[in-house]
């Protein structure tokens, strides 16, 4: 599995210790959380080199245009997900939130992970009547929560579903084993054999011996990543291209996904949150009262490229409330609405977190 490169420089102390001071002043804290929280727990990110959408086209994976289309090869990214969120473990960044938490009532973790390590570390999830005071907010949901696909129709909703597998295709076995015999955009099969792909390499074969004249193009055994030099090639090239690009899928079809036990008629997907979806209703409103009430004392924003909105607006409205804004990241590039004044933390979660929570950021039971 890729990693995300860490690092750990030194903490600048002075600046430590001048967050400290603020946070025990501190009382409404906002957290805005994205995927480098888990980074320290194996699970990669989304954006950047090795980042999962370098090798999973979003919109076929987490878009409701994609799951219309091949809610097979959704059903596979998520499946691959549940299994390595369950596989890892919450890191010392998760604990010290968790503890974080415990040492200040008024603080409150809007997370964009759908892994479940703040809850396996302790936080509680909660929105909606009777869940406002829940100190951890799930913004993007679950990947242990099943929902109908028909979610106004009959609504069905299953939560915390961990049991392995979802269904017989799902299994990490049967996977596997279509892996060998496809090139599916979505999956992982670098060190396997292309065989079931045979006529798209062929394809892609005569395609480029076109194009670059069968002079400079040498036939080579088929792999993985033989796709490459179509998306590389120069715009006149391209132009020369058909506008049809071969149609990959899973293979899976609706009949062997699971089918939601209330209707018996819709697929179950994962709750989680895809492009062109809003956020939970009450979630919604619950950050909209947050960023209306009384002043916010401080913001931390740990692991976010804050390219996603609205999440990405989060910083600036807890800003408008009058916060500090305290960044934790491994890239300074990621810190899209530094000002003066704001504390910087460069360096891995899983280490500057439970550094700069101090005492905060220890379960004293
Ligand atoms: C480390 C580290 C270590 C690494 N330690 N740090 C306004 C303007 C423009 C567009 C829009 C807008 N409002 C809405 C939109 C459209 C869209 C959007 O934002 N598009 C932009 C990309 C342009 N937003 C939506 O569609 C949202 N819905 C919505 O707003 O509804 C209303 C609406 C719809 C349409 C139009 C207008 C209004 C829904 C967004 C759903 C996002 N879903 C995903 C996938 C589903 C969940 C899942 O499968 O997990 O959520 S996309 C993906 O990105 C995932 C993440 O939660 C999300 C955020 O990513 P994150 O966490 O920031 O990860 P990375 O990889 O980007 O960054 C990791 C960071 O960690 C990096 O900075 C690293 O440096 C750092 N790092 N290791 C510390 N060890």
């Amino acid at each position: 599995m890729a990693q995300t490169e860490i690092t750990v420089p030194e903490l600048d102390a002075a600046a430590v210790a001048s967050f400290q001071q603020h946070l025990v002043q501190s009382n409404r804290i906002v957290a805005v959380i994205g995927a480098g929280l888990s980074a320290a727990s194996g699970l990669a990110t989304f954006r950047g080199t090795g980042g999962r959408w370098a090798k999973h086209d979003v919109f076929m994976v987490a878009s409701p245009a994609g799951w219309r289309r091949d809610p097979g090869l959704v059903w596979q990214f998520y499946a691959e997900r549940r299994r390595e969120s369950l596989r890892a473990s919450p890191n010392p960044a998760h604990h010290a939130l968790a503890a974080l938490a415990k040492h200040k009532p008024g603080f409150v973790a809007l997370s964009q992970n759908v892994d479940g390590l703040l809850q396996r570390a302790g936080m509680v999830p909660g929105s909606g009547p009777g869940n406002e005071d829940k100190q951890l907010k799930l913004l993007h949901g679950n990947l242990f929560d099943l929902v109908c696909e028909d979610s106004t129709g009959c609504g069905y909703v299953e939560e915390n579903k961990v049991e392995e597998p979802i269904c017989e295709v799902l299994s990490e076995e049967a996977v596997k084993k279509r892996a060998l015999g496809q090139n599916v955009m979505g999956m992982d099969v670098e060190d396997k054999p292309p065989k079931a792909s045979a006529l798209l390499f062929e394809a892609i074969a005569a395609k480029n011996k076109k194009i670059l004249g069968g002079d400079k193009f040498t036939e080579t055994a088929p792999t993985a990543t033989d796709g490459a030099p179509l998306r590389e090639l120069g715009e006149d090239a391209k132009a020369k291209m058909p506008d049809t690009a071969p149609v990959l899928h899973s293979g899976i079809e609706k009949s062997e996904l699971p089918t939601c036990p209330k209707c018996k008629v819709h697929l179950l997907r994962p709750r989680v949150v895809w492009f062109g979806e809003t956020l939970p209703v009450d979630i919604v409103a619950e950050v909209d009262a947050l960023f209306e009430e009384d002043k916010i004392d401080l913001c931390l924003v740990i692991g976010t490229s804050s390219q996603v909105w609205p999440t990405a607006g989060f910083c600036e409205r807890a800003r408008a409330c009058g916060a500090k804004v305290a960044w934790v990241n491994t890239r300074a590039e990621d810190l899209k609405s530094l000002r003066d004044g704001d504390w910087v933390f460069l360096g891995d979660a899983g280490v500057v977190l439970p550094e700069i929570l101090g005492v905060y950021g220890q379960d004293t039971g």
